[in-house]
C-alpha cells in the first residue's frame, strides 16, 4: 500500500453556525472514506464537530504528525473557510493533503491560493477518484482532480458521473460518534440521526437550484438506487431518525412506494424525513404508505407566495397549486417544513413580508427562509446581471441598490420572528404529538430540555444584541 493511515476529516470546528446542524453526518465524506477502505491499511474518520480532545487544533496537529500519512479533508459547506485554511496551512509539508466536497469543487482556485499545503482537489463525486489517488496513480492520469506540481496548478478533465449501483453505502462503523438532536447546544429527547442517500440528482429545472446542478455546473442526471439495497441499508442502521438526503425523494412515486412497502413488510420501526416536491400531493397512495412506513416530516420547496416570482424561478407551479396541494397534504399526519426564498429580483419588502401569512394560511408547520443566492452556474446569473441596480458578490449573494445585505438580513429576521411566535412553538409541539413523533419518555425528556433551549436562545440573542428586537416583535404580534 502506498499509504498506511489515511485521515478523512470533517473540518468544521464546533461552536460555529454549522454546528447548529451537527446532528447530520458528513455524508459525502463518509462515502469517500468507505470507498477508500481497501486502498490503505487504516481509514480514520473524524468529525471535528463531535471531537473533544482532537477539536483542539494543536492536539489534532500532533495526532496527524504522529499517526497519519495522508489527510483527506471534506469541504462541503461555505462556512468557516478562513479557520479551515489556517488549520490546514499548519499541516506538516511532508503529509499529502487532498480536499474534496461541494465547496472545494466550486472554489478550486481559491483553495489552492489560500492553502499552500494543499496538493490535490478532487472535483465532483469522489468515490472512484480517491481510490486512484491513494493507489498512487500518476496525477496527470487521474480524471477529476486539480493538483499542484512545480508551483503550478493543473486541472485534469472531469470524471464522468459514476453509476450509483456501483457505489458502496457509507460504512457507519468508521464513525467515532453518534449523531444526536441538539438545539442551541442542548440535547433533545433521545433522538439519534442518520442519513440515507437513495438517489442523486433531480430532473427538474428550478432556476435558483444548485441541488440539481453539481458544483461543476453539470446537471446531475437523476439516478436512483435499487429500493432493496436502500432498505437493506436502513435495516442495518442504529439511529432512530433517518433523513433521506436525496435532492428530491418523490421523483419516481412508484419507486418511493416500493421503498415504503419494503419498510412496512420488514417491520422496520424508524422515523423518516425526506425532501420532496409539492406535486407529491397528487399521489395519495404514496402519502398513505409513507405515513404507514414511519415518514414523519417532509421538507418542501414552496419558495414564494407570488406567481410572478414562481415563474421567474421556473418552479413549475403557482400559488393556487400550493394552496390546492396543501389542502390535500394537511389530511395526512405528517409534519411539513416549507422552504421559502426572499430577496428575489424585483421583489419589494412588502412582498417578502407576506411569506409568514402565506405559510400560516397553507398550514405549513415550520419554515426556513433563505435569501436568494445566485451561485456560479445559476441560470439566474444573467437575469441578475442584466437587471439595473442588482449585484451578485463572488460568494453568490444577491443584493440591490434598494435592498443591501444588511436590509435583507433584517427583513429575513422580521419574517422569522413574525412566523415563530411562542404560540407557534406550542403548535409545533402539538403537531409532533399528533404525528406521534415522540414516545412518552421522549416527551418528558424533551419538555425537561426546553427551558435550557430557551435560556440558551435568550443568551445568544443578548450576546448578539438582538434580544430587544425579539421582545418588540412579540409585542407587535400580540397586538396585531
Ligand atoms: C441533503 C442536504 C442537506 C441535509 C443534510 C445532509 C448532511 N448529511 O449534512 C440538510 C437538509 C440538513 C441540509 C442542510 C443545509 N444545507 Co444542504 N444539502 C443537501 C444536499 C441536497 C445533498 C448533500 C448530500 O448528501 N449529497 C450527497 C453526497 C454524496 O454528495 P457530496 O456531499 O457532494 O459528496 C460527494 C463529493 O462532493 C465528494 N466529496 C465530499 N467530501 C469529500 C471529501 C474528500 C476528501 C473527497 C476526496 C471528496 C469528497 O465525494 C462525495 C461522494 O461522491 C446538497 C445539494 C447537493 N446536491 O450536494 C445541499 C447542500 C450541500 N446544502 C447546502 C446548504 C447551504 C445547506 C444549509 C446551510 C442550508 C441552511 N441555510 O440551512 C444547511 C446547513 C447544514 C449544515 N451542515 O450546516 C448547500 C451548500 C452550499 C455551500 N457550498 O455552502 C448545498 C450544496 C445546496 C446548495 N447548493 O444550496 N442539507
Ligand atoms: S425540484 Fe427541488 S431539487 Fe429539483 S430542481 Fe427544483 S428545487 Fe431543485
Amino acid at each position: 500500500m502506498k499509504y498506511s493511515n489515511a485521515l478523512f476529516l470533517n473540518p468544521y470546528f464546533s461552536g460555529s453556525a454549522t454546528s447548529a446542524m451537527k446532528f447530520f453526518p458528513p455524508t459525502g465524506l463518509e462515502y469517500v472514506a468507505t470507498s477508500a477502505k481497501d486502498c490503505v491499511d487504516t481509514v480514520t474518520l473524524l468529525d471535528l464537530r463531535y471531537e473533544t480532545d482532537l477539536a483542539d487544533p494543536d492536539k489534532l496537529l500532533d495526532f496527524i504528525s504522529k499517526e497519519i500519512d495522508i489527510v483527506c479533508v471534506g469541504i462541503g459547506w461555505d462556512r468557516q473557510l478562513q479557520e479551515i485554511y489556517d488549520f490546514l496551512n499548519r499541516l506538516p509539508a511532508d503529509i499529502p493533503l487532498v480536499a474534496g466536497g461541494y465547496t472545494a469543487t466550486e472554489k478550486v482556485e481559491e483553495l489552492f491560493q489560500n492553502c499552500h499545503t494543499l496538493d490535490i482537489v478532487v472535483r465532483g463525486e469522489g468515490e472512484e477518484t480517491i481510490r486512484e489517488v491513494l493507489q498512487g496513480a500518476p496525477l496527470e492520469s487521474i480524471a477529476g482532480i486539480s493538483y499542484r506540481a512545480n508551483g503550478t496548478v493543473h486541472h485534469n478533465k472531469n470524471r464522468p458521473l459514476p453509476d450509483l449501483e456501483s457505489v458502496t453505502a457509507p460504512d457507519r462503523s468508521l464513525r467515532h460518534n453518534k449523531y444526536r438532536l441538539s438545539v442551541y447546544g442542548v440535547d433533545i429527547g433521545n433522538f439519534s440521526f442518520d442519513t440515507v442517500l437513495s438517489a442523486r440528482g433531480c430532473p427538474y429545472h428550478c432556476k435558483f437550484c444548485t441541488f440539481s446542478l453539481n458544483p461543476l455546473g453539470q446537471k446531475r442526471t437523476y439516478s436512483a438506487r435499487n429500493p432493496l439495497s436502500v432498505v437493506d441499508e436502513i435495516a442495518a442502521l442504529e439511529a432512530n431518525v433517518i433523513l433521506f438526503s436525496d435532492e428530491n425523494f418523490s421523483v419516481n412515486p412508484e419507486r418511493s412506494e416500493e421503498i415504503c412497502d419494503l419498510i412496512i413488510a420488514r417491520k422496520i420501526k424508524k422515523r423518516f424525513a425526506a425532501q420532496v416536491r409539492l406535486d407529491i400531493a397528487q399521489y395519495p397512495l404514496l402519502l398513505e404508505k409513507m405515513v404507514k412506513a414511519g415518514f414523519k416530516a417532509l421538507l418542501i420547496g414552496i419558495e414564494s407566495p407570488h406567481d410572478w416570482i414562481l415563474r421567474q424561478l421556473n418552479k413549475g407551479f403557482d400559488s393556487a397549486a400550493v394552496r390546492k396541494s396543501f389542502a390535500v397534504l394537511r389530511e395526512y399526519s405528517i409534519f411539513y417544513h416549507g422552504y421559502f426564498i426572499y430577496g428575489n429580483i424585483g421583489e419589494t419588502e412588502k412582498e417578502m413580508l407576506s411569506i409568514p401569512d402565506f405559510a400560516r394560511e397553507i398550514g405549513v408547520d415550520s419554515i426556513t427562509c433563505l435569501k436568494l443566492r445566485v451561485e456560479k452556474f445559476s441560470p439566474l446569473k444573467k437575469i441578475a446581471q442584466e437587471t439595473p441596480g442588482y449585484h451578485v458578490t463572488d460568494k453568490g449573494e444577491l443584493y440591490s441598490d434598494a435592498y443591501s445585505h444588511a436590509a435583507l438580513k433584517k427583513i429575513g429576521r422580521k419574517i422569522k420572528l413574525s412566523f415563530y411566535t411562542p404560540k407557534k412553538f406550542m403548535k409545533i409541539f402539538a403537531k409532533f404529538r399528533e404525528i406521534k413523533f415522540f414516545s412518552v419518555k421522549e416527551i418528558i425528556l424533551t419538555f425537561s430540555a426546553l427551558p435550557f433551549v430557551y435560556k440558551n436562545f435568550i443568551i445568544r440573542e443578548i450576546k448578539k444584541r438582538r434580544f430587544f428586537d425579539y421582545v418588540k416583535s412579540l409585542f407587535a404580534r400580540a397586538h396585531k
